[in-house]
This record gives C-alpha cells, structure tokens and sequence, in this order.
C-alpha cells in the first residue's frame, strides 16, 4: 500500500504528510480576442522526485473552451504567459500532455496508485497550463466577473494539481502517454473519405490503457484506436473528434504487452473543401492523434512512447468495420 493511494483531498495546501497541492493560476487577463490560446509555466515546485496523483478542474464553463496540462523542461517563457496559438508552441524541447479538460466533458480521474513522474530526474521540470478561451464575449458580457464570484475562494484558478512526494519504489504504477500521429496524411478537395491509419509494433514492457484522447481539426469524422494481437483486433477507443476532445475512459482489459501491435485510424472527409488539406497547426490544416494514457509498473517507467508509422494496407484490410462509421454529434 502507497502512502499516495488515496487521490482525491479537498484543495487545501497541505493535505497530509506526503501530498500537496499547487494551484496554477492564469494572471487576469482577458484575452484579446475570441479563439485566443494562452500559456503559463510553472516550476515543479520541488527538487524531489515527485507524481501528480490528482486533478481538480475549476476552470470557467463561460469562457474556456478547453485546457491542457503538459510537462517540458524548456518552456517558451519561464516568467509570462504568452500566446501559444499556431505561431509559439508550447515548448521548446518536447512537450508531453498529461491532462485535458474540455467544457462538456466529464474531468479524467488517475487510477489509485497511479501518478505521472514530474521533477528532478523526469525531465519535466515544468508545467506548461494552455488555455484555449473560446467564446471571449462572455468576458465582454461581464460574465468574468460572475465567474469570479462564484469562484471566490479560487479566482483565477483553473487548474489545482495534486502532488505526492516520497522514494520512487513506494509509487507502484506511474501513468504514461503512448501517442500515435499520422505526419503524412493529404486529404483530396472534394473527396468523401480519407482515412489516415497509424501502426507500430509494440517491444516494451506492458501498459495498462485507461483513457484515450483523439484530436483532429475540422475535417475529422471519428477515430479508433486498437491493440492487434495473435491477428484479433481489440478496441481500446473510438470517439468523434467533434466533441469536446478530452481523455474518455478506454476499453477495459485491454493491455499492450511485447508482441502487440498498436494502430489508429482516423476518418476524414475532404467535402467543402476546395483544396488539398495537410497535416499542421493552424485551422485549415489538419492534424491525426489518438492518445493512450496508461499506467505501468513504476519499476519500468516509460512515461513517453509514439508511433509515427503508417503501418500496412494488408494490416489494415482487418480492421473492424466501426472504425469507419462517423459518430454522430
Ligand atoms: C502534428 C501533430 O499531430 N501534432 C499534435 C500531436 C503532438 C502533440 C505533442 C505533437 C507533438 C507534441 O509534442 I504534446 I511533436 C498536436 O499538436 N496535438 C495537439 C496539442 O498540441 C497537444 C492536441 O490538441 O492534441
Ligand atoms: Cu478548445
Ligand atoms: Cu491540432
């Protein structure tokens, strides 16, 4: 048994010998401009080695349309937010996402005795907080202030994270994030249906999936993501892009040992559009993910694996049919 086991403490500072709590607070800005995305590091505030074991999502449902939590070691600024939109990203070394809250979308739980290495000897160093504030004429409408009356005790607050501080071999599980991104994907003017697939044999140690994310842009209809194993294909997750794109919980019992094959597809469509679509950053572009966040055994670690591979049409010819059918939304 952890002395991090139990997860969910009220958001107090301190909560008990082990844990504590960091508050990330955005400054009082108000975005300049509907759609903008801001950015804020923080410090991992301690030189231990250290597990994120909760999230406490306090973000506004009128202004925020979606928030990110990724960890890095070389965030674009260490002292102000900045505007991390197409142009600036998140990092500068690589980024990886830990957390996703979407407006509409119920907030992800880790396991118990689960938790994301962060500090010292993690390389992550950071966290980096985006906010993508949607709608900002709720800021005009005064609603802001609304908001901060009833989030009088957390103004400015979005996102409280839990950490737990204690020797690496009393954390059993450490969460991880397996992403799989197509890189090559054109999508015709016009055409109906074009479908990016991913696939990567797997050669690690086990994990164990409990959430899923899928991200595409406009043009993304579904995507589905699979283990491969001895030829049977088995769903780990299957979401429309369209909706808020948080972690969903994935299919249970379905882990990913040595041997296995990992593999996504993403459906799009090319219809209303009058030129050819590539994959990139802004709005117009397009873009395949399909995120695992899994557990494994802490005496393995691997807190960051990804799978760029396209993967062949024979391998592909086997995949169930529902990962074709768009989901309504
Ligand atoms: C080209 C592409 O697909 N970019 C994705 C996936 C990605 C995420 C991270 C690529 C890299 C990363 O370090 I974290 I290199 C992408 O940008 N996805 C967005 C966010 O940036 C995370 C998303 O919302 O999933
Ligand atoms: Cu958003
Ligand atoms: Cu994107």
């Amino acid at each position: 048994p952890s002395d991090c086991g139990s997860r969910t403490k009220p958001p107090m500072f301190l909560t008990n010998a082990n844990n504590f709590s960091v508050d990330l607070r955005m400054p009082g800005v108000v975005p300049s401009g509907s759609d903008t995305y801001l950015c804020m590091a923080f410090p991992v505030p301690t030189s231990q080695d250290a597990y994120i074991v909760d999230f406490i999502p306090h973000a506004s449902m009128n202004t925020v349309h979606h928030m990110l939590l990724f960890g890095c070691k070389t965030p674009v600024s260490k002292t102000n937010y900045w505007d991390c939109g197409s142009v600036k990203g998140t990092c500068e070394d690589e980024a990886s996402i830990m957390y996703a809250w979407a407006r509409n979308a119920p907030p992800t739980k880790l396991p118990k005795d689960v938790g994301f290495k962060v500090g010292r000897h993690s390389g992550m160093s950071y966290f980096v907080l985006q906010i993508h504030y949607g709608d900002i004429s709720a800021f005009r409408e005064n609603l802001w202030r609304k908001d901060l009356l009833t989030m009088r005790t957390r103004p400015n607050i979005p996102l409280t994270v839990t950490l737990c501080v204690f020797p690496p071999q009393r954390q059993p599980f450490i969460a991880g994030i397996y992403l799989l991104m197509s890189v090559d994907t054109v999508i015709l003017p016009g055409k109906r249906v074009t479908n990016a697939d991913i696939a990567c044999d797997y050669t690690s140690y086990p994990i164990y999936p409990f959430a899923f994310r899928t991200h595409t842009h406009h043009l993304g209809q579904v995507v589905s993501g699979y283990r491969i194993r001895d030829g049977r294909w088995s769903l780990i997750g299957r979401q429309s892009p369209q909706l808020p794109q948080a972690f969903y919980p994935a299919n249970q019992d379905v882990n990913i040992k040595y041997g296995d094959t990992v593999a996504a597809r993403c459906v799009f469509t090319g219809e209303g559009r009058t030129s050819k679509t590539y994959i990139g950053g802004t709005s117009a572009d397009e873009m395949c993910n399909f995120y695992i966040m899994y557990y494994m055994d802490s005496r393995h670690s691997i807190p960051y694996m990804n799978c760029m591979e396209p993967g062949s049409k024979e391998l592909f010819q086997r995949i169930p049919a529902e990962a074709n059918v768009p989901i309504p939304v």
